[in-house]
C-alpha cells in the first residue's frame, strides 16, 4: 500500500509527546529530580462530587433493566438543550449542537467538511492541532521556510497586542481562531471578534472557534462565545469541551455548535453535512460522560466549575506574579489558564531545557505553537497548587 502523502507533509512529531519525551530523557539522566509540570495543559484536580455523583449515576443506571442505554450517536437530548441554555441562552436548537467526545476530537474532524487544498488561515501560535490536522487532511502542502504551504499564519505578538491583522487572511478560507487563546492567554474583546467575524463575512470564510477556555473568562464585558457577536452564525462554527471545566481531560466530553443558518458559497447546509459526517463516522461520546456533563450543568454543577476554574486560576496569578518579580514579560493568567512569558531574543527550545536542567520544573516552548511563538514560553496553570508554589520558588534560579 502506498503512505498517504499528507502524513508525509507532516515535518516534525506532534509537540505534547516531543514534550513528554524530553521530559523522560531528562529524567533517566537525573533519577534524583524531582520534576514539576507546567507543561501539558493536562487537569489534575479530581471531579467535584456533584458533577462526579452524575459520573457515577450516569453507570449506575447502564446496571439497570431501566437505565440501560446504548449508542447514543446524537447525544442526549436533555444535555444539547442544557448546553444551548446554560451557553447560548437558548439560542440554538438541539439539532444544531453536536455532542462530542472532545474539542481535539471534532477539530480533526471537522476539516472533513471542506476536504483536500482548502486555504487555511490561523493564528501563529495556536494550539498545534489547527495546523496539524490541516496538513494530514490536505488541506496544506509541505514544510517550507517557517511554515506549511497553503496555511496562513496571522502572527499574534505583543505589537498587535496578540489580535492578528485580519487584512492577511485569504478569501475563501477556513479561519481557525481561539479565544481565551492557547498559547498566548489571551482574550479577544467584543470589538476584535466583531471585526473577525466582518472580516470572515466579507472574504467568504468560515470560521472554528475554540471556546474550549471560555469558563476561565472572569471579565464580564470579555465575549464567551463567538456567536455573542452578530451575524456571527452566518459564518462560524463552535468547538467547546468539559475538559478543562469540569475536569474531564480523561472522561472525554464536549461539543460543536453548528448553526443551520450557516451555508457554503454554494447556498447548501454545513449542518446537514456535519450531521452526515457525524453520523457517518462518530458513534457518540460515552452514556456515563454524558451523564456526568449534565450534573456539571445544573446549579450545583456550574457552582463546581466555578470553583474548578478558580483554582487553576488562582495557580495563574501565583506563576504570573513569580514571573513578573523575575522581571521577566508575560501575558495570560487573568482570564485563562495560560501565562505567555518573554524571553526576548533567545530560542524557545533553548529556554525550554534551562528551566528544566536548572528548576526541573516542565514548560512548553513557545516555538512549538508556530513561528510567532519563537522566544516565549507556556507557562500551564494546570497543577497541584503545592507544586506550583514549589516551582515557583525554583524559578528563582533562573
Ligand atoms: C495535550 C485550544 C492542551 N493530548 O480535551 P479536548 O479534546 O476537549 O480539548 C483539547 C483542546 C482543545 N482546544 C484547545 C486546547 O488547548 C485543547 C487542549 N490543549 C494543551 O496543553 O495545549 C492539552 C494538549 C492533548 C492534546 O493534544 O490536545
Amino acid at each position: 500500500m502506498r503512505r498517504n502523502s499528507y502524513i508525509a507533509n507532516l515535518k516534525a512529531g506532534y509537540l505534547f509527546p516531543e514534550i513528554a519525551k524530553r521530559r523522560r530523557e531528562f529524567a533517566a539522566s537525573h533519577p534524583e529530580a524531582k520534576i514539576i509540570s507546567l507543561g501539558v495543559g493536562n487537569t489534575t484536580e479530581p471531579v467535584l462530587p456533584h458533577t462526579n455523583a452524575g459520573l457515577v449515576e450516569g453507570a449506575r443506571k447502564l446496571g439497570t433493566a431501566e437505565g440501560y442505554s446504548g449508542y447514543q450517536d446524537e447525544g442526549l437530548e436533555q444535555l444539547r438543550e442544557k448546553i444551548s441554555s446554560v451557553f447560548y441562552r437558548g439560542k440554538f436548537n438541539i439539532d444544531e449542537i453536536f455532542i462530542s467526545d472532545g474539542a481535539k476530537c471534532d477539530i480533526g474532524r471537522l476539516q472533513i467538511l471542506f476536504g483536500a487544498g482548502t486555504r487555511i488561515a490561523v493564528q501563529d501560535p495556536s494550539y498545534p492541532v489547527y495546523v496539524d490536522g490541516s496538513v494530514l487532511a490536505g488541506a496544506a502542502g509541505g514544510f517550507e521556510g517557517a511554515g506549511y504551504k497553503g496555511i496562513t499564519y496571522l502572527p499574534c505578538t505583543a505589537e498587535n497586542n496578540f489580535f492578528p491583522n485580519l487584512e492577511l487572511i485569504p478569501q475563501n478560507s477556513l479561519i481557525y481562531f481561539c479565544s481565551p487563546n492557547n498559547p498566548t492567554g489571551a482574550v479577544s474583546d467584543r470589538i476584535q471578534l466583531t471585526s473577525l467575524v466582518n472580516a470572515a463575512i466579507s472574504k467568504s470564510c468560515i470560521i472554528i472557534f475554540d471556546a474550549a477556555y471560555s469558563e476561565f473568562i472572569r471579565d464580564p464585558l470579555l465575549p464567551k462565545t463567538i456567536f455573542e457577536i452578530d451575524k456571527a452564525d452566518t459564518c462560524a462554527i463552535e468547538v467547546n469541551s468539559f475538559s478543562k471545566p469540569a475536569g474531564f481531560t480523561g472522561v472525554r466530553l464536549g461539543w460543536s455548535v453548528v448553526p443551520k443558518t450557516l451555508k457554503y458559497e454554494s447556498g447548501e447546509s454545513v449542518n446537514t453535512d456535519w450531521n452526515r459526517i457525524a453520523g457517518t463516522i462518530f458513534n457518540g461520546a460515552s452514556n456515563i460522560a454524558q451523564a456526568g456533563g449534565l450534573a456539571a450543568l445544573d446549579v450545583e454543577g456550574l457552582k463546581e466549575i466555578r470553583e474548578l476554574t478558580n483554582f487553576y486560576l488562582g495557580n495563574a496569578k501565583l506563576i504570573r506574579d513569580a514571573l513578573i518579580k523575575l522581571g521577566i514579560n508575560c501575558i495570560g493568567g487573568d482570564n485563562s489558564p495560560y501565562i505567555w512569558a518573554h524571553f526576548s531574543g533567545r530560542d524557545s527550545w533553548e529556554i525550554f531545557s534551562q528551566i528544566l536542567e536548572k528548576c526541573h520544573v516542565v514548560t512548553t516552548p513557545g516555538a512549538g505553537f508556530g513561528p510567532a511563538g519563537q522566544g516565549y514560553i507556556r507557562f500551564s496553570a494546570f497543577g497541584h497548587r503545592a507544586d506550583v508554589e514549589e516551582a515557583c520558588r525554583r524559578l528563582e534560579k533562573l
